[in-house]
């Protein structure tokens, strides 16, 4: 089978790293057009890369919870099977690839990278980043930021992502409020390919009536049971 995940931060929350529009989540205490914003960057980039550093540093301390290791497994096992997971996250984490997915596609960036806004380079970065560091490559100062992908920026791989979801048998949705654009109209896609479709959060999305199965509690719980049960036969493609 082919299998076709998008994750949100939620399958992050139990490793300790906040999520956006819960309760305590970061937009409840920060402004998302201020740090979140090519035009947030442009007017105030020390206060988006203090957040950004705070995000970074807290990334490095994490460890992969049991829902990043059970999409590990599963990657291996429907490989052995003749199948394959296309692990989609929204999340700038690595803690798919630190729980063991081979092949994570990271549609908003990756937080262990910086950009250059000068000449374009993409580099790992595991350093806090300041405005007048200067890019190791073309040595211009005031260029560097997070290599993520803000509000009104295009998300990346957006071609392979569309190949990869029409070409599935499976869309599941893991960790993800379904708030935001494109990734949110993934399960509509899906629908209209005529693709199973299953969402597990802790609570329903907001496009939770598409889903033709949703299972609601933490992802710890959940997605290593969910694995399980694909793993065994018993979770087929279509309803
Ligand atoms: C648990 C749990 C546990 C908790 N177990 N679950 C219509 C169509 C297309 C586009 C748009 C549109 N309308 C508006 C737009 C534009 C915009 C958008 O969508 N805005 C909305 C707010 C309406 N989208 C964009 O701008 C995107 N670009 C784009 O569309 O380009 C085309 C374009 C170009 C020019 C002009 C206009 C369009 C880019 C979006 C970039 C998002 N960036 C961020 C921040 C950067 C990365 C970072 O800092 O990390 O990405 S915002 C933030 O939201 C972050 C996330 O990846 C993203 C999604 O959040 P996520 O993961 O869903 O987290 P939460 O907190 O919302 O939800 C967590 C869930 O977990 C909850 O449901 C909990 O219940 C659950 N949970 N604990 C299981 N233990």
């Amino acid at each position: 089978m082919n299998i076709f995940i998008l994750t949100g931060a939620g399958i992050s929350a139990e490793s300790g790293l906040g999520t956006f529009r819960d309760k305590d989540g970061a937009w409840s205490k920060f402004d998302p057009m201020k740090l979140a914003t090519p035009q947030g960057f442009r007017r105030a980039p020390d206060d988006v890369h203090h957040f950004y550093n705070m995000r970074r540093r807290d990334l490095l301390t994490a460890e992969p919870n049991a829902a990043h290791q059970a999409l590990g497994r599963l990657e291996a096992g429907l490989a052995e099977r003749g199948g394959e997971l296309f692990l989609c996250t929204q999340n700038i984490d690595n803690l798919h690839e630190r729980g063991g997915v081979r092949r994570v596609v990271h549609m908003h960036g990756e937080l262990l990278k910086a950009r250059c806004t000068h000449c374009g380079l993409v580099a790992e970065w595991h350093e806090d980043l300041a405005v007048e560091l200067p890019c190791p490559d073309c040595k211009r100062t005031g260029g560097m930021r997070p290599h993520v992908v803000w509000f009104e920026e295009m998300p990346l791989h957006m071609d392979e992502i569309f190949d990869a979801l029409v070409g599935a048998e499976l869309f599941v949705s893991i960790g993800t409020s379904g708030a935001v654009y494109p990734a949110a109209g993934f399960v509509q896609s899906a629908k209209h390919a005529g693709i199973r479709t299953c969402e597990i959060n802790l609570d329903p999305s907001e496009n939770a009536f598409v889903f033709d199965e949703r299972r609601y509690g933490p992802a710890t719980e959940l997605v290593p049971l969910w694995v399980d049960e694909v793993l065994a036969g018993g979770f087929p493609a279509r309803a």
